[in-house]
């Protein structure tokens, strides 16, 4: 029987945790967002530091790993060549880990950082244009990569070294947590992570769904109610539903193709008929102050700034632990696609390949459009503060996109790709729900299972636009994140401890650790040759 394949504690356990959180906040909500506001203070300003602490281990862990021996080993068979091309592993790697957001935040990071600098700066000050421009880049740069690599290491390895592949995370644990994760040890980590993805697609969901609403609203004059916010996010899932029936890989391989062709498009046309030249110097610039501020960045706490006579910012709270807390809700769930595309690299090459191909990806959206939006302000163009505090931050981007020549069309183009960008992330999400629901996959997940968790992915995000708020999205994804700070953990030591015995053991581990096995024969090598030329030079 079908139903049988169904892992219910898993399933329900999941559900339980979405519901739990979410139903009260719909019933009671004044003192659901005072809950929730709560809560996002209590876990930035008292776990705050593990969350950066987590992203630069993360970061040199995997600098480390990329270029110790187990870097070199092969994710394939010896000879195997990369199963997709560098610039279709680049594209995929991008898809999969990208959605809507990256519109929303391109287009208006600057815009609170400009308003609110870090380090103190001064605000709406020539030194916070300097940040502005550059800490977006920062967010979605070389650590929040790092971030979602991690999970696919053992991932990866257990597929193509071991050939055992794996869609849970608490399978990909198992070398660490042996038999137990079989039991309930096992359901908590796959629930948690569920849990966090549920939260993590939340924030992403009701920051997309009111910004396509605006984009409609400037189109067709529909004015922007509750109503059309739930009709976008069904229209997304509907979407996502008739192309997951009509043949999966076809349907969601031309959203995709779409959605990159199309945001190819749009960068390209505000760069040539923006500001080129200031988008030029500026991405320029802004690249030279990240690489010269990186660790400042990565772990700026302000530690003094409530101490008394300071003043306090929360720029760190509000910002960097937000963003890492978010990249960290994802990564299990991304973790899981970088693996099954990288067949036929190496670790080394995937590490570096997600860290730099990532980091590039962003790097255009928020150098072109971002700094599109930068443009107008401080040339007085459009003054896009201002009209954000007044109409909110949905409305402002539209505004902005509304600056360009042709504004009607790109302003379609910009809806219809965060439509689709909506729509992927609903088909990618649900298809890993489901599948961690599942005792076992051949080939697809059960299509109700994977129809259901669609429709529960809604269910976040109507609680989270229902209540309103930044904070109360950010929350979302912080506390969803939190257990998968542990889980991150595991996840790393699982990869070293596998692949370490493997090195070891690596003359009797037969047959895909060729690689490996020819590993240690260079390393003998090497030091068989050292001896030699002792030898020859003691007979010499
Ligand atoms: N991240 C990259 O909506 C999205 O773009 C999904 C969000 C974690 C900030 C990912």
């Amino acid at each position: 029987m079908k139903m049988k394949l169904i892992d219910w504690p898993t399933f329900i356990g999941a559900l339980i945790l979405l519901l739990g959180v979410t139903v009260p906040l719909i019933i009671f909500p004044e003192a659901g967002k005072e809950v929730v506001s709560q809560a996002n203070t209590f876990m930035t300003e008292n776990f705050g530091v593990l969350y950066m602490v987590l992203g630069f281990v993360i970061f040199a862990f995997l600098i480390y790993v990329a270029f110790s021996k187990n870097g070199a080993i092969k994710l394939g068979d010896e000879g195997e060549k990369p199963e997709f091309s560098t610039f279709s592993w680049a594209a995929m790697l991008f898809a999969a880990g990208i959605g809507s957001s990256i519109l929303y935040w391109a287009v208006i990071e600057w815009a609170y950082y400009y308003q609110g600098p870090p380090f103190g700066v001064e605000p709406e000050s020539k030194e916070a244009i300097k940040w502005a421009s550059t800490y977006g880049m920062f967010h979605w740069g070389p650590i929040a990569w790092a971030i979602y690599t991690l999970p696919a290491l053992p991932i990866a390895y257990f597929y193509y070294v071991r050939k055992k592949p794996v869609l849970k995370v608490s399978e990909a644990v198992r070398p660490v947590l042996g038999d137990t994760v079989d039991g309930p040890v096992g359901t908590i980590i796959d629930v948690l992570f569920m849990f966090g993805l549920l939260g993590g697609a939340g924030t992403t969901l009701a920051l997309g769904t009111p910004m396509i609403a605006q984009g409609v609203n400037d189109l067709t004059g529909i004015p922007v109610t509750l109503g059309l916010k739930s009709g976008i996010m069904l229209l997304c899932t509907l979407i996502f539903a008739i192309s997951a029936y009509s043949g999966l890989k076809r349907g969601i391989k031309i959203l995709s193709d779409v959605n990159l062709w199309l945001s190819i498009f749009l960068l390209a046309f505000i760069f040539i008929f923006g500001p080129t030249r200031f988008m030029s110097e500026t991405t320029f610039t802004s690249l030279g102050v990240l690489a010269d501020n990186f660790f400042r960045m990565a772990t700026w706490m302000e530690p003094f700034g409530n101490l008394g006579q300071f003043e306090k910012t929360s720029f760190p709270e509000y910002w960097t632990v937000f963003y890492w807390a978010w990249w960290l809700v994802y990564a299990p769930f991304v973790g899981l696609f970088v693996a099954r595309i990288s067949r036929g690299r190496t670790i080394r090459q995937m590490i570096l390949g997600t860290m730099v191909y990532g980091t590039i990806g962003c790097v255009l959206f928020f150098g072109i459009m971002g700094n599109f939006g930068l443009y107008l302000q401080i040339s007085g163009q459009f003054d896009a503060i201002a009209f954000m505090n007044d109409n909110g931050a949905p409305a402002t981007i539209i505004e902005i996109m509304n600056q360009l020549p042709l504004s009607d069309f790109i302003v379609l183009i910009f809806t219809v790709l965060a439509i689709i960008f909506l729509a992927t992330t609903f088909d990618s999400s649900s298809y890993i729900l489901a599948s961690v629901t599942q005792r076992n996959v051949e080939g697809e997940p059960l299509r109700w299972n994977r129809l259901f968790w669609a429709f529960a992915l809604c269910i976040m995000p109507l609680a989270l636009m229902f209540l309103g708020g930044l904070d109360t999205l950010q929350t979302a994804s912080i506390v969803g994140g939190f257990p998968l700070i542990a889980i991150m953990f595991l996840l790393a030591w699982s990869f070293m401890k596998a692949s370490n015995t493997d090195i070891r053991e690596s003359d009797d581990y037969e047959p895909s650790t060729i690689h490996i096995k020819r590993w240690k024969n260079r390393k003998k090598k090497k030091k068989r040759s050292a001896l030699e030329a002792l030898e020859d030079k003691d007979t010499d």
